[in-house]
């Protein structure tokens, strides 16, 4: 059970009236005199925070501007390709403006407790789920972030931390369970901060995209980030604040270039991007060995439970679906109705 109170639709309706008349109540800045603007260019967003953001030209010198967003402007999140009219005065308090944010080509979202879904990034190209052998390997986990994945349509990479903790023989037996998501489809790459085993396969990966790095607290993301940013200065053994439903993460999302190639985009929100607002067809869909049997089951409302005639189960009773990741299934879709919030529908 949430301990926030719950709000009706229209005490709901009236925060959000009130928060945006605030919002637009202090915008003057946003629409300063257009004589210090110069002529509209393409950019991307590489930091927002508050009411600005730092946006990156996208010829070789990528000189970074800090802008103002236009009030017509719903969402600008770091990813983001805009139009956007840098400042050309050289009054340090002149901004730059945000035009139009173009159509994105992925988002990841988090669930906001008064907005709704929030997206948090944008135009993302690949996911790297980190899990570690300590404190404990689990395929439940991987698999609810492989879902969130496969619903923002962003393909994902498995990797496999702190793997010089294994014998030999027991590495053996974790790349053999571990092997059911290379069937599927997945790429996994075992790896080791302390030993460097696996970096260099994760580094060529990595280039020309895009990335995110999503996993749970003390797997190992910040360590990894810093073995592939030697600059990052990334803290290592920190937990990052609980930034729940309804709090708002005060560390901006910001766009890294990897030392190698390819980008990072990191914050608190970013990693702890969830999966728990999706409604259950979404899960369903997410597994992507159980699509081809979608559709199929006898009846159209199947749970893919004990429902009689269901292809799903019928196909883990034949060894053709993976029994654990069937089980996995199952708890994801056990743990939605716990976790959903009020406002979000099944
Ligand atoms: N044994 C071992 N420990 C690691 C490895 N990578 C990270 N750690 C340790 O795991 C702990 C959590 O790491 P951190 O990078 O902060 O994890 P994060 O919470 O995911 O950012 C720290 O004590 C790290 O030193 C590894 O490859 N092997
Ligand atoms: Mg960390
Ligand atoms: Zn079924």
């Amino acid at each position: 059970m949430s301990k926030k109170p719950k709000l009706s639709k229209n005490q709901q309706r009236q925060i959000a009236a009130n928060r945006s008349k605030r919002l637009n109540s202090d915008h003057s800045k946003s629409d300063q005199d257009n004589s210090t603007l110069g002529d509209a260019i393409n950019g991307r967003v590489v930091s927002r925070f508050g009411k600005h953001a730092i946006v990156e030209t996208l010829d070789e010198s990528r000189d970074q501007h800090k802008c103002y967003i236009r009030r017509t402007v719903k969402s600008v999140v770091c990813g983001d390709q805009v139009v956007f009219r840098p400042s050309v005065s050289s009054e340090e308090r002149d901004r730059g403006i945000v035009e139009t944010v173009l159509d994105r080509k992925s988002t990841l979202s988090r669930p906001d407790y008064y907005d709704g879904i929030k997206p948090i990034a944008a135009n993302i190209d690949q996911i790297i789920v980190v899990s570690s052998i300590i404190p404990a390997l689990s395929t439940h986990i991987i698999d609810r972030y492989l879902v969130a994945c496969e619903h923002a349509q962003i393909p994902p990479v498995v990797v496999i931390n702190k793997v010089e903790l294994l014998t030999p023989q027991a590495l053996d037996e974790t790349k053999a369970t571990l092997s059911i998501y290379e069937k599927i489809g997945y790429k996994v790459i075992f790896a080791s901060c302390r030993t460097d085993e696996g970096l260099a396969e994760l580094s060529s990966i990595l280039i020309d995209k895009v990335n995110v790095l999503v996993g749970q607290s003390g797997v190992g993301k910040s360590s990894l980030v810093n073995q592939l940013l030697p600059h990052s200065d990334e803290v290592v053994g920190e937990v990052s604040g609980n930034s729940g439903l309804g709090q708002h993460t005060t560390t901006a999302a910001k766009l890294i270039p990897f030392t190698l190639g390819g980008e990072l985009i990191d914050s608190p929100g970013v990693r702890e991007f969830g999966l728990w607002h999706l409604p259950v067809e979404d899960i369903t869909n997410g597994f992507v060995e159980f699509r081809e049997y979608l559709g199929g089951c006898k009846f159209s409302d199947c749970k893919h439970r004990n429902d009689p005639g269901c292809l799903i189960r019928a196909a883990v009773e034949e060894g053709n679906i993976d029994a654990e990741r069937y089980d996995s299934y199952l708890k994801i879709v056990d743990s939605l109705d716990q976790n959903r919030p009020a406002y979000i529908k099944e």
